[in-house]
């Protein structure tokens, strides 16, 4: 129960990585704010959180549109009074060719997983900053935030901005005792890269990759976000946490 009591937001949480984060911190007693798109997959994650005997509840919210961010914190606020933790989580990877990536395309990238975590982390801590609260902004970011990626350029690049924008909000929110740490997850099979992992050859290149093996399961990811929620990491902050079974260890 090392979140007993506390108050936790997780973006993109209605599958996923953000549902396996969300479950775990329910299982360890926070009241979980459950957001992101499709209703019937966030309701399920509620579920989830109240079979292991916590408070949930679903906030259909766009992170890239400001205005539904600040109305989802409002939900939040009026639910339970406060909020002792944000993960920035939600994300996509539409994979394409650098020559095809369109300025629309581009766009809807950067504004869900760059503008989307600033949204989000600048709304959240003005709320922690007026009640006195000593928070934590996690976010998930990725190995593709230190690497280069085939069909991946708009995605790497909204990842290596998350690192320098949570470095930068560390720089900021420090005096304030607001913690931002990111983790850098390698290759976890989800919704995201089921159809790219469904190839024979990408499946075996990512298994062979790294010394623990290259294909990570959401709940390998809980934990080390966990950590950055929990007492033990309160001097932790502009962290980069990379959890990917060794993936980026070696060269060949
Ligand atoms: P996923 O597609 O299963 O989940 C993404 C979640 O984000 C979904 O719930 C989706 O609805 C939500 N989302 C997307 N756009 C949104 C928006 N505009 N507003 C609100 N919610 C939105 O994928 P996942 O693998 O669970 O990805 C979660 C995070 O982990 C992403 O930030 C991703 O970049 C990161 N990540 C994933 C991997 C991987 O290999 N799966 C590796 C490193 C990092
Ligand atoms: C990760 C990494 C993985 C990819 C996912 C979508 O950051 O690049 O290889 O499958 O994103």
């Amino acid at each position: 129960m090392r979140l007993k009591g506390k108050v936790a937001i997780v973006t993109g949480a209605t599958r996923g990585i953000g549902r396996a984060i969300a479950v775990r911190f329910g299982q360890e007693g926070a009241r979980v704010a459950v957001v992101g798109r499709s209703e019937p997959e966030g309701l399920e994650t509620v579920r989830q959180i109240e079979e292991a005997g916590s408070e949930a509840i679903f906030i259909q919210a766009d992170v890239s549109d400001k205005a539904q961010v600040d109305a989802m914190v409002q939900k939040v606020l009026e639910k339970w009074g406060t909020i002792d933790i944000l993960v920035n989580n939600a994300g996509i990877c539409p994979f394409a060719e650098f020559l095809d990536i369109t300025e629309e395309l581009w766009d809807r990238v950067l504004d869900t997983n760059l503008k989307g975590y600033f949204l989000c982390s600048q709304a959240v801590a003005r709320v922690m900053i007026e009640k006195g609260v000593k928070g934590r902004i996690i976010a998930v970011s990725s190995i593709s935030s230190e690497f280069g990626g085939r069909q991946q350029a708009h995605y790497c690049a909204s990842k290596a901005g998350i690192n320098l924008l949570i470095k930068s909000m560390a720089i900021a929110l420090g005096p304030y005792g607001i913690t931002c740490n990111a983790v850098l997850p390698g290759t976890v099979e989800t919704d995201i890269n089921r159809h790219v992992l469904a190839q024979p050859e990408v499946r075996a290149y990512w298994e062979k990759r790294a010394p623990l093996g290259g294909i990570g399961r959401p709940e390998d990811i809980a934990g080390p976000v966990l950590f950055f929620a929990s007492d033990d990491a309160s001097w932790c902050t502009g962290s980069m946490l990379v959890v990917d079974g060794g993936t980026s260890v070696f060269l060949q």
